[in-house]
């Protein structure tokens, strides 16, 4: 739609609908009216009533103003000031599960002194909205969207939590399952009993046409234990789309309804005090028969959708897509064209999480370079979060091509991976599990938590110091390279104290089945207090850890750009990190062997020839032209 075309759109509504006559809303709407009629007309235009139901939509946006607390009307103004806040070097995130960190979010309120120790200042926790006590993907099939589960609280408690943090200089993060609902959310338990509108919210067919046509293209998240995309609903007769589990319903957003609804409950869950939304399961948006139903254009639309109603709504938020597709994929959710950097600000690098994995698997850094290398250009403005582990599995989610580029075979090495990471590989400390076998495509994830998968469960098992350390010292090296890579660095809560596998998973009903539990978690704080003990393994990451994401803050190299440089061994990693008028070069070695290199790759990346580190401030062992890394050493240097 052209401009004008907009503003005779603009101009029919104001004068139809009581918009409040707030300057500010009537400013941001004028703003953004633009794309929001555009995007709507793109994803609704065919239907008759789409100017009605438009104009329904902003409606309903000028009441999600008014309701917004005055004191976040004020945090977006600050914001609006300084857009890129999220940008800044010093945030570093976590993301918790209530029960299992804290109990409930009066717990959460006294670990904030943890948060602190730690140096974490935006924090995730996990899905907390209601949700059936079993079938409920550890929160991610919520039944009540306005309603905190009450074993972790109140929504009241959740804005004290909020408030509490944005006093203490921190943000919470909180995640919109936007993909789909429980069974047993009021939309579909309305829908079961048969009222058409409900149903209408959903993929729901007679008999398995329409079904069979989708389940020709369609993949399967969960293959192992819910095969198909469809699931029976006896009560009504129908097919209901479950692409996840059979109790996660598919929200359809081709009815504008759904889009309306959806935004709504945005809206309610940021107006508590949220900053930055985690979208999740974003390709999943929009489907289509004769498609994989990923990453259409129109889930795009739908975010950007979103994100321009959120410009006019609360603009202090900020979007992270949970896409974990390939990386070229991953990077169109930062938006592209006229939409660079209005979709999502932040993306998961799902890619580079599985290259570190990869760097630990073959000791090299073949296909960790050519990954960084191959990382497509992304707007201004936007970033990455940057992390090794999260409370799902791990996919091997590379590109096949660069897989080839660097002389491997897609299919042997994905094997070897699986083989290395479940301790299958000969000399493979690793003690994870296999996720989600799929037999038809052989494709297999990994679950288990950072320490365990980096050989500390089985290093303990062995009372072996030396293997012991080696587990450690790859545990602190990768986190080295989560916090100097780029993007806000995520700490998976658990791997600052080495936190090893749990299985007692296996003992109840609602995770049996799902070995993702192993890597979540219950924190023993007695454990955790040993953090304080010198020489434990807690104290030795603890102390690590914390110590380098202090450093992080101090520099801000670590918000620049970079760019890997040439360190003539394939065993060690470097890149460069630039500020305005400074650079920081990081050395890793991922391997388990010492590394000698050429000392030229200082003078050559730019500083020097005098050289500190500032990671552990150790003295950089140099000698007659040579440079030598330990096992899985590391240097973040600066020139004196
Ligand atoms: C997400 O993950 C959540 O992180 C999971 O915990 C949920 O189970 C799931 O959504 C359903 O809500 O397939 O293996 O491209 O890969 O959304 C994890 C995105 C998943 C999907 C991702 C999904």
């Amino acid at each position: 739609m052209t401009r004008k075309d907009t503003d005779a759109l603009l101009a029919e509504l104001t004068d139809e609908i009581p918009i409040q006559h707030d300057p500010e809303f009537l400013r941001r709407l004028a703003a953004n009216f633009g794309d929001i009629a555009t995007l709507y007309r793109r994803l609704y235009g065919a239907r008759p009533d789409w100017k009605e139901s438009l104009h329904d939509l902003v409606r309903m946006l000028a009441g999600a103003y008014r309701a917004r607390p005055v004191q976040l009307k004020e945090l977006d103004r600050t914001r609006e000031r300084n857009p890129r806040w999220y940008l800044d070097h010093s945030i570093v995130s976590t993301m918790v599960y209530v029960d299992r960190f804290a109990g409930d979010l009066r717990g959460m309120e006294r670990k904030i002194p943890y948060f602190h120790e730690l140096g974490v200042n935006l924090i995730h926790i996990m899905p907390i909205l209601d949700y059936p006590d079993e079938r409920n993907d550890g929160g991610y099939a919520v039944r009540d969207y306005r309603a905190v589960r009450a074993e972790f609280g109140t929504t009241e408690d959740l804005s004290e939590f909020a408030r509490l943090l944005h006093d203490e200089g921190m943000y919470l993060e909180l995640d919109f399952v936007v993909n789909h609902c429980s069974d047993e959310h009021e939309w579909a338990v309305r829908a079961r009993r048969g009222e058409k509108r409900y149903q209408d919210y959903f993929f729901m067919y007679e008999d398995r046409v329409i079904p069979d046509a989708f389940e020709r293209s369609l993949p399967e998240v969960f293959p192992e234990t819910a095969p198909g995309n469809f699931t029976w609903v006896p009560e009504i007769g129908r097919w209901v789309m479950t692409v996840f589990h059979e109790y996660q319903w598919d929200l359809n957003f081709s009815n504008p309804d759904v889009l309306s609804e959806m935004l709504d409950t945005m809206f309610f869950l940021v107006s508590l005090g949220v900053d930055v939304v985690r979208m999740d399961a974003v390709p999943y948006l929009w489907k289509r028969i004769g498609t994989t139903s990923q990453n259409l254009e129109e889930a795009h639309r739908v975010m950007q959708l979103f994100h321009a109603c959120a410009r006019v709504v609360a603009p202090g938020v900020v979007f992270v897509a949970e896409a974990i597709v390939q990386p070229h994929e991953i990077v169109r959710y930062f938006g592209e064209n006229e939409y660079a950097g209005r979709e999502c600000e932040v993306a998961y690098n799902a890619s580079l999480m599985v290259l570190l994995w990869d760097a630990i698997a073959t000791g090299g850094t073949r296909l960790l370079r050519r990954g960084l290398e191959a990382i497509p250009d992304v707007p201004d403005g936007v970033t990455w979060l940057t992390y090794l582990r999260c409370h799902d599995d791990i996919g091997l989610g590379y590109d096949d091509n660069d897989i080839r580029a660097v002389g491997f075979d897609p299919t042997a090495h994905r094997a070897f991976i699986v083989e290395y990471f479940t301790g299958h590989y000969p000399g493979s400390d690793a003690c994870g599990a296999p996720f989600m076998y799929n037999p038809k495509t052989r494709d297999a994830r990994i679950s288990g938590t950072a320490a365990s998968l980096a050989g500390l469960e089985t290093a303990i098992a062995s009372r072996d110091p030396e293997r012991i350390g080696l587990a450690i010292d790859r545990v602190i090296m990768l986190y080295s390279l989560v916090f100097s890579i780029g993007g806000i660095p995520i700490v998976y809560y658990g791997d600052e104290i080495a936190t090893l596998n749990d299985y007692s998973y296996t003992e109840k009903r609602a995770t049996r089945s799902d070995n993702r539990w192993m890597h979540r978690p219950t924190i023993d704080w007695a454990t955790a207090a040993l953090r304080s003990i010198e020489g434990t393994v807690e104290n030795r990451v603890f102390t690590a850890i914390s110590r380098l994401i202090a450093v992080r803050k101090t520099r801000p190299e670590f918000a620049g750009s970079m760019r890997v440089v040439e360190t003539f061994d394939e065993h060690v990693l470097g890149f460069v990190r630039d500020a305005d008028r400074s650079r920081i070069l990081v050395l890793a070695n991922v391997s388990p062997q010492p590394r000698t290199i050429d000392s030229s790759v200082i003078r050559f990346s730019g500083i020097g020839p005098d050289v500190r580190d500032i990671a552990f401030t150790r003295p950089v062992s140099s000698h007659e032209g040579t440079m030598s890394l330990p096992p899985y050493g590391f240097y973040w240097m600066c020139g004196v």
